[in-house]
């Protein structure tokens, strides 16, 4: 592939001249770990009933044939995906993946045991995982009302919950060697105009504080809180707003979760990550694309996630910033989903790190700031994809559109006989 490798070396040179080592960006690049949400895998059902996914706000659309319907399925599917894209990565659970072995275990009494599997299976292959509570798809939560509830033992039960939760991401950290981020997400809320905004909040508050009382060493785990604007049939209200958990976690300083679907639809996130990370000490990413709404799409090289990519390169917020995907279409080849997903976030970070930032910075510093339009202009289309293609062949991984090839094969073998 001679074609590739002059390429790569004509890029090179372009972006030398900019003052851009395309060397030191893919180092970085290699570096950065993005933790794959295991829910793309299935269409957000979990293994602990038939049900699927009930209740809480969220939505999964399609019928594509092939998901995963055992937890051994899914770590099959997420091996193939991650044969796909460079580089070392984590992986995402929530409570709901848990095996029992056929026994019922309700949500307030799960433990690492429940876990082990997955606990081995990262540690054979080196992966981090990160976790959820599941405060959807249950019974005590069929009224829209989990951590917040008006109903003491159903507030109760959610709190123990996310007890167990928490120690079960402790487990991961200590046995894994890297912390695990604990994502509280609730989808606590109403349908319809609310007579009181307040109270679910006050009882909200009284929830966390009851969960996060153990204190859990950071090196294990670490907790993150996700806000949202509104929910499927939680149109008018959500109890935890962005404002609710962005003051708790800088009071408390814990991790705040920003979702790229959870804002208004012009709202972008790409801006908060300085903000906030004036006043948190680290933040989670749940990368995503609204369509319209909190539509959770298959994250694509839009000029949002540019943006974001963007943000945690100029404002070296890497080593503060966990970066995992949310999104779940199951209307399309889930592995391709992921993978596209997993590629696109690389491809914005790469982009950033080729961007000729310190020359841009300059502009701006000495008020130039028809240059920096410029410049900036200009850089759209400097030749990244070269690097790209590079650093795919440096990692063993398909160059281009040819990890395609590999899905169909895939779904051929597998996905089909299910
Ligand atoms: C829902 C939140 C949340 C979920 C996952 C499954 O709007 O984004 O993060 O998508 O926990
Ligand atoms: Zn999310």
């Amino acid at each position: 592939m001679a074609f590739m490798e002059n390429a790569y070396k004509t890029a090179r040179e372009q972006y030398a001249e900019l003052g851009v080592d395309t060397e030191a960006a893919m180092r970085t690049l290699a570096e950065i770990s993005i933790s794959l949400h295991c829910w793309q895998g299935d269409d957000v059902g979990g293994f602990e009933s038939a049900a699927g996914l009930t209740g809480g706000g969220i939505q999964a659309t399609g019928n594509y044939p092939g998901k995963a319907r055992n937890a051994d399925e899914l770590r099959a599917d997420l091996d193939k995906t991650l044969s796909l894209v460079p580089g070392k990565h984590r992986v995402n659970l929530h409570a709901i993946y848990l095996e029992t072995g056929g026994k019922k275990v309700d949500r307030d009494q799960i433990t690492p045991e429940h876990f082990s599997r997955w606990i081995a299976w990262a540690k054979q292959r080196g992966l981090g995982l990160d976790f959820n509570p599941t405060f959807f798809s249950h019974p005590l939560a069929a009224d829209g009302f989990t951590l917040a509830s008006a109903d003491e033992s159903i507030r109760k039960f959610w709190v123990r919950h996310a007890q167990a939760c928490r120690r079960i991401g402790a487990a991961f950290g200590r046995e894994l060697h890297k912390p695990c981020v604990t994502n509280v997400w609730a989808p606590d809320g109403f349908k319809d105009t609310p007579a009181d905004r307040l109270t679910p909040r006050v009882r909200l508050e009284k929830s966390l504080d009851e969960l996060f009382a153990e204190k859990i060493d950071p090196a294990h785990n670490l907790d993150a809180l996700e806000g949202k604007l509104f929910g499927l049939g939680l149109e008018s209200y959500t109890v935890g707003s962005h404002e609710f958990y962005l003051g708790y976690a800088v009071k408390h300083q814990k991790l705040l979760c920003l979702d790229a679907g959870h804002y208004h639809p012009t709202e972008t996130i790409a801006d908060k990550i300085s903000a906030v990370l004036m006043h948190v000490p680290e933040i989670l990413l749940h990368v995503s694309r609204g369509v319209r709404w909190d539509s959770d799409h298959v994250v694509t090289l839009t000029d949002d996630l540019r943006e974001i990519a963007q943000e945690l390169v100029r404002g070296h917020f890497l080593a503060r910033t966990h970066i995992g995907l949310d999104f779940f279409d199951a209307s399309i080849n889930r592995i391709a989903a992921w993978t596209i997903g997993v590629r696109s976030m690389q491809k914005t970070l790469l982009l950033a790190l080729l961007e000729p930032t310190a020359k841009l910075k300059a502009m701006e510093d000495a008020g130039d700031l028809t240059s920096r339009l410029g410049l900036l202009e200009e850089s759209k289309l400097l030749p990244a994809g070269a690097v790209w293609n590079e650093h795919c062949l440096r990692n063993n991984v398909p160059v281009g559109a040819h990890w395609m090839e590999a899905v169909r094969q895939y779904e051929e073998k597998v996905l089909s006989h299910r």
